[in-house]
């Protein structure tokens, strides 16, 4: 593979060409070179807010000022972030094996820009907000300014983004759809996820105990880095498009004269 070494590289190549059912859950990691600050990682959304702090239901009673403030300055950080290689290459995978699906953690809608159709969001989408209150009101929403905050509902309930915040359980379907299809995979990619956050983060465990090739697409070691068949370490936006070149080389080579 041109840009990078790939451990047991012969076998993973062989069994990305041949499979017929391929997963890909995704992570902050895959939007890092969009320029989407990570969670964790140097520079990570975390480093000023801890999750606690913002990302929590408590938070939202208690604040929900401040809560709105923080996603309302996401939404403008984010709506200046194109879609990168990596993002391009998962929208394109879709026609590429017998059956794709691709499940995000991620809620910054890029995968979505890229061209991937029906993306599983298991934390939701930063651009839809909900009434804190009634079931069944998400809509699209990408309002970087809401006066006067929070946002009401009709039903003069608070308005929320349509995220997952942490100790909230997640979309039920969007949980029973990628378990069901980790459990199916032939090949499961973990791609730019430090596989800390749960349940998200079994799925490729799940995967890899019910015989899934595994691969994790990530800089640097993770606590999955120990569970998976090969570690490809590099920014998903250099790797995917060579793994994408190497599974199916665009030009084969033209005949020698
Ligand atoms: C729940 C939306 C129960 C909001 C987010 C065990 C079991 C179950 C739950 C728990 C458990 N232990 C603890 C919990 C509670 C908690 C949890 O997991 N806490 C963690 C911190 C330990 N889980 C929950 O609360 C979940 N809910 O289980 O509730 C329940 C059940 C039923 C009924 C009621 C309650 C809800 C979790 C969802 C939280 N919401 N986001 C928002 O965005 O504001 S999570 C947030 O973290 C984002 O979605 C983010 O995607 C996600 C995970 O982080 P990562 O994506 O992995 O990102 P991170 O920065 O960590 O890592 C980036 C990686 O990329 C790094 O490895 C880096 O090396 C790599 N990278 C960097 N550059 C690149 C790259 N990779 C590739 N290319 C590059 N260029």
């Amino acid at each position: 593979m041109t840009a990078i070494r790939v451990p047991r590289e012969e076998e993973t190549l062989d069994r990305l060409r041949r499979a017929r059912r391929v997963v890909v859950l995704t992570g902050a990691g895959v939007s890092a070179e969009s320029r989407v600050p990570t969670f964790r990682g140097p520079g990570g959304l975390w480093r000023d807010f801890r999750p606690e702090e913002l990302a929590t239901p408590e938070a939202f009673a208690r604040d929900p000022v401040l809560v709105w403030e923080w996603y309302l300055w996401r939404r403008g950080l984010i709506g200046n972030c194109e879609p990168n290689a990596a993002h391009r290459v998962l929208a394109r995978w879709e026609r590429r094996f017998r059956s794709f699906t691709l499940i995000t953690q991620n809620v910054d809608g890029l995968h979505q820009r890229a061209g991937s159709s029906a993306p599983i969001e298991l934390h939701g989408s930063l651009f839809r907000t909900r009434c804190s209150r009634e079931a069944g009101t998400a809509r699209e929403d990408r309002r970087v300014r809401i006066e006067p905050l929070p946002p009401r509902c009709a039903c003069g309930a608070p308005e929320r983004p349509d995220v997952v915040w942490f100790g909230e359980g997640l979309p039920l379907e969007a949980l029973q759809s990628a378990l069901s299809l980790s459990r199916s995979a032939e090949v499961f990619l973990a791609i730019g996820t430090s596989g800390i956050v749960q349940p998200a983060a079994s799925l490729p465990r799940i995967a890899a105990a019910s015989g899934a090739w595994v691969l994790e697409v990530n800089p640097e070691d993770t606590p999955l880095t120990a569970e998976v068949n090969a570690a490809l370490r590099g920014p998903a936006g250099v790797i995917l498009p060579a793994l994408d070149e190497a599974i199916e080389p665009r030009d084969p080579p033209s005949p020698t004269p």
